[in-house]
């Protein structure tokens, strides 16, 4: 069965992401059938798409599925990770893809709709950044979602509390483009794609991968990115990253020491 539903209105794509049971963790199962629904979209020639989940739902996505990470060891979050498969996937769709956000958004979910292009959200939305719960060493494309989105020290401050931010904070942050009543939340994101749909897709699409183009054009030397590999290496090579895991999948707290 499904883990996602795919509609198509006014030639807008709609993906739901559909695995209440597991709150829509980004299980590799789940992350390739939103990636093929993106293919086959931009093969049909919609040129907007909207993420989203199912109505009333609590969580929209309680982020990498925990249960698929590294116990130790390994990199976590590398390149041809589900996330980063997943992440480069809608960055590079020729036209916008607009998070519509009900419930809580967790974890690498929170990295996922930095990366769509814009973000409609109703009261219920929330936001937590949590790799530190999870002793999991962020990595650098990912932190640079949140520099281009956000102020350092927003970015900073939701990495390191890993807490929630609530749907009003997020919009002053800059998080969410527009906070609606929760019974327009549809209707307005439908509508806001309706009118990108009567502009230039071809002008939209150059654009979309402009900003793509520059907002990642920060060079740094073979070292340095060495050196960065290095840091995050001793993080998931360490005892508070498995130590971490395992706390989740035994549902206590982790004992974090430092090392
Ligand atoms: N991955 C895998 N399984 C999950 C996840 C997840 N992210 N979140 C929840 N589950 C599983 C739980 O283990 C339960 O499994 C079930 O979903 C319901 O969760 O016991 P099982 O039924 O087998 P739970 O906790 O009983 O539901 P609630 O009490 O309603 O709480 C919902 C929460 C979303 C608050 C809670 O499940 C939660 O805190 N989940 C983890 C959220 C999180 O920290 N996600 C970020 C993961 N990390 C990342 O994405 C990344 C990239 N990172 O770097 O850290």
């Amino acid at each position: 069965m499904s883990l996602i539903q795919i509609e198509t209105e006014k030639k807008i794509g709609i993906i739901t992401l559909n695995n209440s049971k597991k709150l829509n963790a980004l299980s590799a199962e789940l992350v390739s059938e939103i990636v093929e629904a993106l293919d086959r979209l931009q093969k049909e020639k919609i040129r907007i798409v909207i993420l989203r989940a199912p109505e009333n739902t609590k969580v929209w996505s309680a982020g990498h599925d925990v249960k698929e990470l590294p116990l130790k060891m390994r990199d976590p979050l590398s390149y041809y990770d589900s996330l980063e498969i997943l992440l480069r996937s809608v960055e590079e769709y020729p036209g916008p893809v607009i998070a519509m956000i009900h419930g809580s958004v967790w974890g690498g979910a929170c990295d996922l709709i930095m990366t769509c292009d814009m973000v409609i959200a109703d009261k219920t939305a929330k936001f937590a950044m949590t790799p530190a719960k999870l002793g999991v060493p962020y990595n650098s494309t990912g932190i640079l979602h949140f520099i281009n989105r956000l102020p350092i020290n927003i970015a900073k401050e939701m990495f390191f509390t890993a807490e929630l931010m609530d749907a009003d904070r997020a919009l002053s942050v800059g998080i969410i483009n527009h906070l609606v009543e929760e019974s327009e939340l549809f209707s307005f994101t439908l509508k806001l794609a309706a009118t990108i749909s009567t502009r230039s897709h071809l002008s939209i699409e150059v654009i979309k991968e402009q900003f793509r183009v520059l907002s990642k054009a920060y060079a740094i030397t073979p070292s340095a990115f060495e050196r960065v590999q290095g840091l995050r290496r001793k993080v998931y090579d360490s005892h508070d990253y498995e130590e971490a895991i395992t706390a989740f999948l035994e549902k206590r707290p982790a004992n974090f020491k430092g090392e």
